[in-house]
């Protein structure tokens, strides 16, 4: 250790340093590279905010430190900061145009040696590892990349959402019932009842919204899927909004759009350099979005493909893709909604379609081949509430607080929900929807692989 900084040196942020050429400055932060060319040690410093070139010169006492140093070495390093001469001048990246001249440097935490290469180019680990090595491969740009892009998503859907007067609150994970019918709910021992973590805030937002008129939520929901996918977690960042005086699902469908434009807008806006980094572009949206019922779906792939999807209660997800495709080809847009699915497929509060009860205004938006966002209009009639609620044999005590709010005058109203890392995987055109989601939760993982043992558990 070189303990020639004296302590009350404030830090630079790295990001910072090219306006204080010709001064000396002292930064903290890792070691991202060393290279050590005998006399002479180069290094790249990283922060938070970007990264640097230092060089340790012949002579300098810092070169015995510097030759200990190994790369995510935890450092403070004092040096002047110089302009590089012009023909070493890299104008593509930060700080490209100059060098930390090291004078001295501290080590305020040492790193074993890496279990791979972390470096830019060489980077190159299957999913499973990456997984694995969370900890360690969260310092690489490309994974801060999809993150950084993944808090502007959420950040983006609060704002515009706050801005059109809706309101934000918190939704219980700990849930008397299900919400969203279907087997995929973790049941939890609640003392010495059953309950269950949330499926989907459904039926909170819903009561939120006949006392708030339009609200929001940003929550953890839960699902047991019992299938290893590419687009399934069993628990994800749902964002969910709900509002009351609609005239029709056009409406829900409306704001729904309306939200993702800002979030495109916004990622767009702040995260240019992440998409360059992840070679993507975001998806086009046109200025209306296709809207197809599902019956009119089902018809052109069955006309563009052969394949026979007629009559079937969803589209499945090759049916997904090929959508998305047709729908792309013909008019251009990355998205397409459907909405008008058969009444009985789908939970008990979705609002039948008064035309042709068998079908409901429930919608779905689909973007380079894959769901987004579920939802629609709902029914707030109280005794059309009570016959589904008979119809789909549940038990109304068990959703007695939900239907209270109904029995005392609910608006027209309607909602929606996205996963957070669904949007994130198709913005980016990830292909997998663990790369989306910082510590992934899937029936064969919590963090370590589950083999059979509760090992992973304690
Ligand atoms: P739905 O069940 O379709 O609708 O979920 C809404 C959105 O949440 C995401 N999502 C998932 N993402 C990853 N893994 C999963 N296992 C998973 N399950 C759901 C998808 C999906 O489009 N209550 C309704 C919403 C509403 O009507 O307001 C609901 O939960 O992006």
């Amino acid at each position: 250790m070189d303990a020639s900084i004296s302590s009350g040196t404030s830090r630079t942020m790295i990001g910072e340093l090219g306006k204080h050429v010709g001064e000396t400055v002292s930064i903290s932060g890792w070691v991202d590279v060393r290279r050590d060319q005998g006399k002479m040690v180069f290094f790249d410093f990283r922060d938070r905010t970007g990264k640097v070139q230092g060089v340790v010169l012949p002579g300098n006492p810092a070169i015995e430190t510097a030759k200990e140093i190994r790369n995510e070495y935890v450092v403070r390093v004092e040096g002047l900061i110089n302009r590089r001469p012009e023909k070493n001048v890299n104008p593509e990246v930060v700080n490209g145009d100059i060098e930390l001249e090291v004078k001295a440097i501290e080590v305020l935490a040492e790193a074993e040696p890496l279990p791979f290469d972390m470096s830019m180019s060489g980077f190159n680990l299957d999913l499973t590892t990456q997984l694995d090595h969370r900890a360690l491969v969260l310092r690489h740009p490309r994974l801060q990349a999809i993150f950084k892009v993944q808090n502007v998503i959420i950040d983006a859907f609060r704002e515009y959402l706050k801005s059109q007067d809706f309101f934000e609150f918190q939704a219980p994970a700990i849930a008397p019932a299900v919400a969203e019918g279907g087997a995929e709910v973790f049941q939890v021992n609640y003392f010495d009842k059953k309950a269950y973590l949330s499926q989907s805030p459904q039926l909170y937002k819903q009561i939120v919204m006949s006392a708030f008129e339009r609200v929001f939520s940003v929550n953890k929901i839960f699902r047991a899927e019992p299938s290893a996918t590419t687009r399934h977690l069993t628990e994800v960042v749902s964002l969910d909004a709900e509002l009351a005086f609609i005239d029709s699902w056009t409406d829900v469908r409306d704001v729904s759009e309306a939200t993702v434009r800002y979030i495109l807008k916004q990622v767009g806006e702040c995260c240019a350099e992440e998409l360059k980094l992840l070679e993507t572009t975001l998806p086009t949206m046109l200025e209306k979005t296709p809207t197809l019922s599902l019956t009119e779906a089902q018809e052109k792939i069955f006309t563009k493909t052969s394949r026979d999807v007629r009559g079937e209660k969803d589209l499945n997800p090759e049916d997904e893709r090929a959508l998305c495709e047709i729908i792309k080809e013909e008019t251009g847009s990355d998205f397409v909604y459907v909405y008008g699915y058969p009444t009985r497929k789908k939970p008990f509060y979705v609002y039948p379609n008064p035309a042709n009860p068998e079908f409901n205004e429930g919608m779905d938006l689909l973007c380079r081949g894959v769901e987004w966002l579920s939802g629609g209009r709902r029914i707030n009639n109280y005794a059309q509430l009570m016959d589904h609620v008979k119809e789909w044999g549940m038990d109304p005590e068990k959703i007695s607080m939900f239907l209270e709010a109904f029995r005392y005058g609910v608006p027209p109203e309607g909602g929606f929900a996205f996963g957070a890392e669904r949007m994130t995987m198709q913005i980016l055109a990830l292909k997998n929807i663990r790369e989306a989601c910082m510590f992934p939760r899937d029936m064969n993982r919590i963090d370590t692989l589950l083999h059979g043992d509760d090992s992973a558990q304690n």
